[in-house]
């Protein structure tokens, strides 16, 4: 008879477990993906064997702290447990099928695993949002997608309460949270109540496993698709060369649960190598928690964005004794050569920079073992072929400015995004040639290093968030006191840079007290869309830089910001 539930899938060709190895040959494309992949049965599931048989050290799948003495460590075998559980309140109370898109809006706190390998085992396509979104942003996200269900912590199901209406697709609301809601399901109620049992369904490769809204320079978010096996299988190197994990590791990648980042650092990357993934529930970041947790935990391998190691170095770190930090990593937004260097001498560790992107994933990367050239973020990785092209498509030699591309062979790599849901023209609009354009602008060196330029388009990278000007400009009109405005990026010496907003504001408000004024439009700013994206700088004006067709002309500004004018 079929054993009720499957263990661990059998790679069509080997008849035998997928290992670390198949993993690694099918990213250097020395061996074919395999036609049905599932990352829950395929790894998770494969670590639970390894530890049953004392294959694995002691050292847990999850380990979470909030700094108020709670915590939680689970091994792969309570991950698997609990998951299936989770898995059956995703398809019982919750009623929800393979397919349906869920929006997942939680805070770093472990339920956000379980509810993200759950999805994995149901087939259900995971889309994590930042819990700094809000209403009008939440309300675009499940219109959009046609999310069936929402799972949200309560600071943002009031957000969800005010908007439903406006939802019809959406059919259940899940709470994770100690409390009850009306008209929501609660995950905590349920989850002890679900069954064990749970047959992980036997998805296809290439089939859809999560949606990434990512900013560009007009329009909303474009929702980024990735499959089962580019999330899944893409981020094995990653996880061995970049990341230099082994399962006896504890990895601390400290972004939000709504990031990519959260993706390949606490989940795919680390999990594919068997390390133990870490978190601390840090609701608002300080630097002093930050530094107490690397000294009280035996954490050996950090990843942050640049802007925190700009925020670390500003103490005296030498009062510091990191427990076991061997392995240090950035990525989101250039990292100066500064910070890497006052990093080094006050920890003597190294910090190596990793350059992606959300559709893509990890491009560039400084590897362990590889000389760093501080300021750039290191040489192209497997298996992608890196190269600066002309707007024609053309490889440029090194030395010359152009966009960082990918080169795409007959096939699209199955670590790319699969498409932007509901955009060909998007989708489309990313491939030059026979290059995936990165809409980012670099340099090659001789020696193959690559050296981020800045942004081909409008996009504001700050702090390692990716902001669309047309979300701050379309948050700003909403404001009676604004009549136009130009959103551009603008230097930072913390945040590298920072969203600044060129305003003309309406003649009533001409006389009003500037600072006060530029206050209220910070806030109605952070209350209209997610906050990271609030203007830092305002600056009003008589009015803004336009082509004669009338088109603002936000380069203009940029350029006038970065003394570039
Ligand atoms: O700085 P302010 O205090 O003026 O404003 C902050 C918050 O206080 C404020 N805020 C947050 N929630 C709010 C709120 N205001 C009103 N109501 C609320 N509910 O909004 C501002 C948010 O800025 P922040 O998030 O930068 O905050 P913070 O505390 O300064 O955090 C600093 C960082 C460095 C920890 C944070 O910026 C961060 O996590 N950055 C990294 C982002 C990241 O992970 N990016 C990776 C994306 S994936 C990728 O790049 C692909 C690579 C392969």
């Amino acid at each position: 008879a079929k054993p009720a539930g499957r263990h661990f899938h059998k790679h069509p060709q080997l008849q035998t477990p997928l290992t670390l190895a198949d993993f690694e040959a099918i990213n250097r494309c020395e061996k074919p993906l395999p036609k049905n992949f599932n990352f829950a049965a395929d790894v998770l599931d494969q670590w639970s064997q390894k530890e049953k048989s004392g294959e694995r050290p002691a050292n847990p799948a999850l380990w979470w702290v909030n700094g108020k003495g709670d915590e939680v460590k689970w091994s792969f075998q309570e991950l698997g447990s609990l998951s299936r559980k989770a898995a059956n309140v995703l398809t019982k109370p919750c009623g929800l099928q393979r397919g349906d898109r869920v929006a997942v809006i939680l805070p770093r706190i472990p339920e956000w695993w379980l509810i993200n390998v759950a999805c994995i085992r149901t087939g259900l396509v995971f889309m994590p949002g930042t819990t700094q979104l809000t209403r009008k942003d939440i309300l675009y996200r499940l219109q959009a997608s046609k999310a069936k269900c929402i799972v949200a912590s309560e600071e943002v199901a009031p957000a969800v309460d005010s908007i439903v209406s406006e939802c019809p697709n959406l059919k259940t609301k899940l709470l994770v949270s100690p409390d009850r809601w009306d008209g929501w399901l609660n995950f905590q109620e349920l989850l002890p109540l679900a069954s064990e049992e749970h047959s992980c369904v036997e998805t296809g490769s290439q089939e859809p496993m999560a949606i990434y809204f990512t900013s560009g320079t007009t329009g909303s978010p474009k929702m980024a698709q990735h499959s089962q096996s580019s999330l899944g299988i893409g981020y094995a190197l990653c996880g061995r060369y970049w990341l230099d994990l082994t399962p006896s590791d504890i990895m601390w990648n400290m972004s939000d649960t709504g990031w990519i980042k959260a993706a390949i650092g606490s989940v795919f990357s680390t999990w594919l190598q068997g390390a133990c993934v870490f978190v601390h529930r840090m609701a608002q970041f300080d630097t002093d928690t930050f530094l107490d947790t690397l000294t009280t935990y035996p954490i050996t391998t950090l990843c942050s964005a640049p802007t925190v190691y700009r925020m670390l170095v500003q103490k005296d770190l030498k009062r510091y004794q990191f427990k076991r930090l061997r392995h240090c990593l950035t990525g989101g937004e250039p990292l100066n050569p500064e910070v890497l260097e006052q990093w080094k001498v006050q920890t003597g560790l190294e910090l190596y920079e990793g350059y992606g992107q959300t559709e893509v994933g990890i491009i560039c990367a400084n590897c362990k073992g590889q000389e760093i050239k501080p300021g750039s973020m290191g040489k192209g990785v497997v298996p992608y072929d890196v190269q600066i092209i002309d707007e024609s498509g053309n490889v440029l030699p090194p030395g010359k400015e152009g966009e960082i591309a990918l080169r795409l062979e007959s096939t699209r790599p199955f670590c790319f995004f699969s498409e932007y849901v509901d955009n060909p023209e998007k989708t489309a609009a990313t491939i030059r040639r026979n290059f995936y354009v990165t809409g980012d602008r670099g340099v090659m060196d001789n020696d193959g290093y690559f050296w981020f330029v800045g942004r081909a388009d409008d996009v504001i990278i700050s702090s390692g968030y990716r902001i669309g000007p047309f979300e701050v400009e379309s948050a700003l009109i909403e404001h009676p006191a604004v009549v136009e405005s130009a959103v551009v990026s603008s230097p930072d010496p913390i945040r590298g840079e920072v969203v600044k907003a060129f305003i003309v504001l309406a003649a009533p408000f001409k006389s009003s007290n500037r600072e006060k004024l530029i206050a209220e439009l910070q806030d109605h700013v952070k209350n209209s869309t997610a906050p990271y994206k609030y203007p830092r700088k305002v600056e009003f004006v008589q009015e803004l830089p336009k082509t004669i067709t009338g088109k603002i002309k936000r380069n203009v500004l940029r350029d006038q910001e970065w003394g570039r004018a």
